[in-house]
């Protein structure tokens, strides 16, 4: 057989192993590509993850299962090319890493690692005697596609299950209408709140992890003098609605990664007053079902300085599962990623020797707070060959709240603009005006200015490792 016709066949038959190790996980809620995923997201160098995060845009998930299908095909590939004697062992190896990786994800589950071993253990058996005609690929290759078909529709059945228990956990939040800003609906402007279903999802897995009501409680332990155990209908009793932007650190100029939210949670202060912390803690971690934890300093939070909440609700629903059901916790005008953890399980008072996720990737121990930006969300001429062209977008500077916005066209003088009703400092804002411009292509670019006088930073920076810097552009013509 030529050795391009091998690597074919071998290929073939890691397609055929994965769809039947994906179809044996998701039988039990597992995923072999997602522990793959998880591998890669954890252990990737930070450039790498950074180059994937700025290259992925919303997709970023998507991408993520891709590379993990390429990377066990490859895998296949080249256990093909070991001699006979060595591909046992290999795949036995193989095995055990995918397994232990799958039991990583965020479902921790048994089935992705039994999924693992299942995909390992055909590719061993098919690369016996791979397929060397076009028919054997074909067969292969088709029986992987059905199987990962059929792993899909299990996947997909059991969340639409898991979303309909979530829903029957009931409204989380008064349902009040939301205060007008005094714009109306003006076509691409972003609404003054983000539905769920619209606002960005970012964390390091590729599927959310499913956690069941009714035997989940929070945990608040560690140095404390009383430790608590709470379930949802004890947090909701003491929640609290508050308006706030939710920001990435990767949001760079002009991008999706940001979401204005009507939240439901409880102040972390009053769950602080409930624990009493003892004398020795000095962070609190946010624990998460998919091993992700996030700390922060203790002292700002027990005293309010810092308003830090245990969110549970999201515009009047329970957190949907990708944005962290049951809990999450949130402090308005921190980045995400040291805000708070999604799917939270425990907040854990700890002294300083905590390391967490992010800090063993080279980000900054101290929270990095969050840059204020402005976005253009349109910039639209009048159509009739007139020059007047509207521009409008969102803002936000949390947790001081936005004091002007301005816009310039081709790097000539700021102009201020309109700036809606304020819904909270911690909220974004929604801005717009009108300007006249000759005919051409011109360069509009915006920025604001927070309350406490920071201006927007005109250099582009990149997220790592401090927030992003520069101002989003946008190009229209006249
Ligand atoms: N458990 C857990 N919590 C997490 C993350 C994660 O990967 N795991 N990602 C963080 C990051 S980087 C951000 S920006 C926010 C995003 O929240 P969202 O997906 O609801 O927008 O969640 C944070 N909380
Ligand atoms: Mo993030």
């Amino acid at each position: 057989m030529s050795g391009k016709r091998r690597l074919v066949g071998a290929a073939a038959v890691g397609l055929g192993a994965l769809g039947a190790g994906e179809l044996i996980a998701a039988s039990r809620g597992g995923s072999v590509l997602d522990g793959i995923g998880r591998l890669a997201a954890d252990y990737a160098p930070v450039q790498v993850v950074e180059a994937m995060v700025a290259q992925g845009g919303a997709h970023d998930k998507e991408l993520t299962r891709l590379g993990a299908a390429v990377s066990a095909v490859a895998e296949a590939t080249a256990l093909a090319l070991l001699p006979p004697r060595l591909r046992t062992p290999a795949a036995a190896v193989l095995a055990a890493g995918t397994a232990a990786t799958a039991l990583r994800g965020a479902n921790r589950s048994v089935a992705g690692a039994a999924g693992a071993v299942a995909t390992a253990a055909v590719m061993r058996a098919g690369l016996r005697r791979p397929p060397a005609d076009l028919g054997g690929v074909a067969l292969w290759a088709a029986a992987g596609a059905g199987l990962f078909a059929a792993a899909e529709t299990l996947v997909r059945r059991e969340d639409r299950r898991y979303r309909e228990r979530v829903r029957r956990v009931g409204p989380m939040g008064s349902h009040a209408p939301v205060p007008e800003d005094g714009f109306g609906a003006e076509p691409g402007l972003s609404p003054l709140i983000t539905q769920a279903s619209k606002f960005y999802v970012a964390d390091v897995n590729s599927r959310p992890p499913r956690i069941e009501p009714e035997q989940w409680r929070l945990s608040i332990s560690g140095k404390v003098a009383h430790p608590l155990r709470l379930s949802l209908p004890d947090l909701a009793e003491q929640a609290v609605e508050f308006d706030a932007v939710m920001v990435c650190v990767h949001n760079t100029a002009g991008s999706g990664r940001s979401g204005n939210a009507r939240w439901f949670g409880v102040p972390l202060t009053a769950l602080l007053d409930h624990a009493v912390p003892d004398s020795g803690a000095t962070r609190l971690v946010s624990r998460a079902v998919d091993g992700y934890t996030i700390s922060l300093p203790l002292a700002p939070l027990r005293t309010g300085e810092w308003p830090g909440y245990l969110v549970i609700g999201m515009n009047g629903e329970p957190l949907p599962p990708e944005h962290g059901f049951p809990a999450r916790v949130f402090v308005p005008g921190i980045y995400g990623q040291y805000s708070g953890a999604k799917w939270i399980t425990a907040l854990e008072l700890t002294d300083d020797s905590h390391v967490d996720y992010w800090w063993k990737r080279g980000w900054p121990a101290d929270p990095l707070w969050v840059r204020p930006q402005a976005r253009i969300d349109v910039a639209s001429c009048g159509a009739s060959g007139s020059g007047k062209c509207t521009v409008a977008g969102v803002a936000w500077a949390p947790p001081q709240g936005v004091s002007a916005v301005e816009i310039r066209v081709d790097e000539t003088e700021w102009i201020p603009v309109e700036l809606g009703a304020e819904l909270a400092p911690s909220a974004w804002r929604r801005w717009r005006t009108v300007v006249d411009l000759p005919p051409g292509d011109h360069a509009i670019q915006a920025r604001v200015t927070s309350r406490s006088g920071q201006i927007q930073d005109p250099v582009t920076r990149p997220p790592f490792p401090l927030g992003p810097g520069g101002l989003h552009t946008v190009t229209v013509t006249v």
